[in-house]
């Protein structure tokens, strides 16, 4: 059992800074109070699934905070979503009701869908809250896909995140007067992880709706800011800001986590030139944020490794040289809810497949090769080829399509489509995706071909297609 993380941590720093945000900073103590008002205003039983459908702001970290008091599962969707790649995860997830910034993401707007204002106003309602937490009661949910390209709601529970904060404390040490900056979402784990480790480290988080590269590196050099959780797009930008203005970093600014995808070998050499701390990391939804970390002092030697696997984690490569990673841990995913809810995600002797190639040096330090399934990685967001390829093929014109990444300056990749199709029509293949994908999923250019690559039992062969 663990205690109540909340109850605990308020009573042991309650004066301490908790939150600030671009218009006020809450306490600890401030905190409980905010959420013990708003957990009396949810209108369910304590103990439901509950998503939230929103863009960073001050509401999505105290209606979390709330949620989990009031012993609920939360499902975070992407903000980024298209409705109709939104209410395929909310009915896979069957959530008694879903909060949201705004009911204009609706062209049809469902019953079970209330605004952060609407449920404020709701009269305050006698509830229990547990002052033990089970390690397998699931804290958060999120969605990520896969070969088949079908959305898993990965389950995350109260030990898979308490295993990943304390790994990462091992790694980079606590002290009191630690602040991370958030400007990820608190929709993916690189995002709600800082929640989780500000409860258990007793840490300030300063929440940004957005991210803002002079935003952050003001941050960074004046507000006191130790912590900064990064992808590569982010990276580059912030660098830019930084070489540009030519930036003192000052040497209280101890973490700069930058994960979600391989970052450049150019990036960490100028990240060294401007004293930036890299802590180049391989995490993922299904292990409640890092595996692997890179420490500044190996960053050169081991110059795009993701370093060795955190206290409580274990990996292994399938393979001679180079092969899949597995992962084996506490901050492994039991699971997913839904329509894979059977799935079980690991092998008989508990290791979780990845997907992703890698391999070990002699030391044990972690290179990661080529991502899972073809992975497309954009400004942090991942695009699976299959879920594209499945919108296109829904044309009544497209025979067949293939979707790969093409190497983009400032995302990273972005996704490519290659389409056989009769007659040919780009106009309608880009109205297609825009009315069903997310905008970072949708192509960028359409190549139309008379056939695909396919191997010998007829497997399209996506490394063959070359934007
Ligand atoms: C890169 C970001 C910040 C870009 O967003 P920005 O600049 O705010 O853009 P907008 O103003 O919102 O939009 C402008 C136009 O750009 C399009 N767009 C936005 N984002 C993307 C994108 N990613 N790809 C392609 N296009 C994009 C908009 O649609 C808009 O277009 P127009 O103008 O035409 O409408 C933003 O994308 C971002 O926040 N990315 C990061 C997401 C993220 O956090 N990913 C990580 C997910 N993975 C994990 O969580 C597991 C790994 C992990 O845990 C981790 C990862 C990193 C660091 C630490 C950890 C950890 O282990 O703790
Ligand atoms: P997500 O589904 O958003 O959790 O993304 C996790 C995936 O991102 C991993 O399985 C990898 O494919 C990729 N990834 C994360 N960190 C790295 C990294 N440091 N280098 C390369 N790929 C990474
Ligand atoms: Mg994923
Ligand atoms: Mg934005
Ligand atoms: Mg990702």
């Amino acid at each position: 059992m663990y205690p109540n993380l909340l109850k605990k941590r308020v009573s042991l720093t309650p004066t301490r800074l908790a939150l600030s945000t671009e218009s006020r900073s809450y306490t600890w103590q401030q905190v409980m109070s905010r959420v013990h008002e708003l957990a009396g205003k949810l209108p369910f039983e304590s103990g439901s699934r509950v998503g939230i459908w929103a863009k960073n702001s001050e509401d999505v970290y105290f209606w979390s905070l709330a949620l989990m008091w009031r012993d609920c599962e939360i499902v975070f969707f992407n903000e980024r979503l298209s409705e109709k790649e939104w209410a395929y995860q909310e009915k896979d997830a069957s959530v008694s009701l879903v909060l949201v910034d705004d009911k204009r993401r609706f062209t049809n707007c469902p019953p079970n869908i209330v605004t952060f204002e609407e449920v404020a106003d709701h009269e305050v309602a006698p509830y229990s809250s547990t002052d033990m937490w089970e390690p397998d009661r699931t804290i958060s949910i999120m969605y990520t896909s896969g070969t088949t390209g079908k959305p898993k709601g990965v389950r995350q529970t109260l030990e898979n995140h308490m295993t990943s904060a304390l790994g990462a404390a091992l790694t980079s040490g606590v002290l009191p007067e630690d602040k991370w900056l958030c400007m990820v979402p608190l929709f993916h784990i690189s995002g709600f992880s800082m929640i989780m480790r500000s409860l258990v480290y007793g840490s300030a988080l300063e929440l940004h709706e957005r991210f803002d590269a002079e935003v952050a590196v003001e941050a960074i050099c004046n507000r006191g800011v130790t912590h900064f959780s990064v992808v590569t797009t982010m990276l580059g930008n912030l660098l830019d800001v930084i070489e540009r203005d030519d930036r003192a970093i000052p040497s209280s600014f101890r973490v700069l986590l930058a994960g979600g995808g391989p970052v450049p070998k150019t990036y960490l050499l100028r990240a060294q030139a401007h004293q930036l701390p890299v802590l180049q990391t391989y995490g993922m939804t299904e292990t409640s944020s890092q595996t692997c970390t890179l420490m500044p002092e190996d960053a050169l030697e081991k110059l795009g490794s993701v370093g060795k696997p955190l206290f409580f984690a274990d990996i292994r490569i399938d393979g001679e040289a180079e092969g899949e990673i597995w992962i084996k841990g506490a901050h492994v995913t039991p699971g997913y809810i839904g329509d894979f809810r059977e799935k079980n995600p690991l092998t008989e002797d508990g290791w979780f497949r990845t997907g992703d190639i890698g391999r070990l040096d002699a030391d044990g330090y972690l290179y990661v090769l080529d991502r899972r399934s073809d992975l497309i990685v954009s400004g942090g967001e991942n695009v699976y080829p299959a879920e594209i390829e499945q919108v296109l093929m829904n044309h009544p014109h497209v025979k067949e399509a293939g979707v790969v990444g093409m190497e983009d300056t400032k995302w990273g990749q972005v996704p490519v489509a290659y389409v056989v199709m009769e007659p040919q029509d780009e106009e309608s293949l880009r109205q297609l995706s825009k009315e069903t994908l997310a905008k970072f999923k949708q192509p960028v250019i359409y190549h139309f071909v008379a056939s695909l690559p396919r191997n010998a039992s007829n497997k399209l062969v996506r490394r063959e297609l070359k934007p």
